[in-house]
């Protein structure tokens, strides 16, 4: 730190220099993230200095975070949902595991998970001493049905599936995962971090939520199609008493125990969420929803078109194409099995799929 600060001029062209080397959302189709919507700035800076760390503190913004949490419930089928914003997949994957691991209490706990589970799940087993087992995926990369029951044994504490995964943006057998959740009494978590606001927006619902009674929590991201800044996610659970299992003593704090992992909380992102959603309506969001899968399609069809069809069909606005090749210019990503992966945010337009289009087109020559 320098002895003496700077004015404020050369800061802020210190500043705009390294903001100048951040990529523009416009030819980036790696990201599950985006431009924030107009309203969600306005309410996260409107919010800016509040903290949901101490509750007390700012009754106003918890309120909202209460709404944000009932908004979301009823969206996932579960009006008298339980919840709390957390600061995305990451923390909400966490946390479920670390609920399911505390509710059962065995020795040496094991979770399943799909193979295709988003790398998240890596992070929670290893800070949560929780054995991984991976069910392997079928040739449409979900997990493979047959495959689930071998992987489960008396010391598994929870279930994983994924509603809308991030590689190949399919869905994985949800509905046979809560009968087997059911059956054996097993805590069942659902990684929708993307899928949760896109797919209760689409023609065809698949059911993945709250709907399945053997679902006891679901991850849903606001920051990814949520459209909202950044640090947004939020944990879903079909019943609140389970967050005494992650509770703790906070004698100092204008509230007594804190079930969350983060103990000081932004709430400017969490009114930017709720924002988003009151302001767009289920209708806004479905026309938003509507454009980015019809974006999708027209992606999957003009590859197919040019030699390059899909390696699944996807469920979600995320395609995986056999081509070895990249459109230069572009930024997409690789799975893991080396196809080149795509998301049709709403930052991505008609005309932007029809450049990359034509762009794929000239890089076979
Ligand atoms: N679960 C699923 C299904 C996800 O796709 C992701 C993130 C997470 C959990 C973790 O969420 P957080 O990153 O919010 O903790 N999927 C994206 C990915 O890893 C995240 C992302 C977003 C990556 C924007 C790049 C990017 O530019 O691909």
């Amino acid at each position: 730190m320098q002895k003496k600060g700077c004015s404020e001029e050369e800061l802020f062209s210190f500043l705009s220099s390294a903001r100048l080397k951040d990529r523009k959302y416009e030819k980036v189709l790696s990201s599950m993230c985006t431009i924030p919507h107009p309203v969600a700035v306005k309410a996260h800076n409107m919010f800016i200095e509040t903290n949901l760390g101490d509750p007390g503190l700012f009754m106003g913004t918890a309120s909202i975070e209460a709404l944000l949490v009932e908004r979301l419930g009823v969206l996932l089928h579960h009006k008298s949902a339980g919840g709390y914003a957390t600061t995305g997949g990451t923390e909400s994957n966490i946390q479920a595991l670390r609920i399911a691991r505390e509710i059962k209490n065995l020795k040496n706990p094991n979770v399943v998970v799909p193979e295709s589970a988003h790398f998240s799940f890596e992070k929670a087993c290893e800070i949560l001493s929780l054995e991984l087992r991976s069910v392997p995926s079928d040739k449409n990369y979900q997990m493979d049905e047959e495959k689930i029951e071998e992987c489960i044994d008396k010391n598994t504490v929870c279930l994983v599936g994924v509603a809308g995964t991030t590689e190949y943006g399919v869905l994985d057998p949800i509905s046979y995962l809560s009968e087997i959740a059911l059956e054996r009494d097993i805590f069942l978590h659902v990684d929708a971090a993307f899928g949760g606001l896109v797919l209760p927006f689409i023609d065809e619902k698949p059911d993945f939520d709250f709907k399945l009674p053997g679902v006891s929590s679901i991850s849903v991201d606001p920051h990814k199609m949520g459209m909202s800044t950044i640090p947004a996610g939020c944990l879903l659970v079909r019943d609140s008493s389970v967050f005494k299992s992650t509770e703790v003593d906070t004698p100092y704090l204008t509230v007594k125990k804190e079930c969350t992992l983060c103990g000081t909380r932004p709430g400017g992102s969490v009114a930017a969420a709720f924002a988003v959603l009151e302001y767009l309506g289920e209708e806004g969001m479905e026309e938003i929803v509507s454009r980015c899968m019809k974006n999708n399609n027209k992606l999957i069809f003009g590859m197919k078109k040019l030699g390059y069809p899909v390696a699944a069909e996807p469920c979600v606005n995320v395609a995986s194409f056999l081509c070895e090749d990249t459109p230069k210019g572009w930024q997409v990503s690789r799975t893991r099995y080396g196809h080149l992966r795509t998301v049709c945010m709403p930052h991505i337009t008609e005309d932007i799929i029809d450049e990359f289009l034509k762009d794929a087109e000239s890089m076979q020559n």
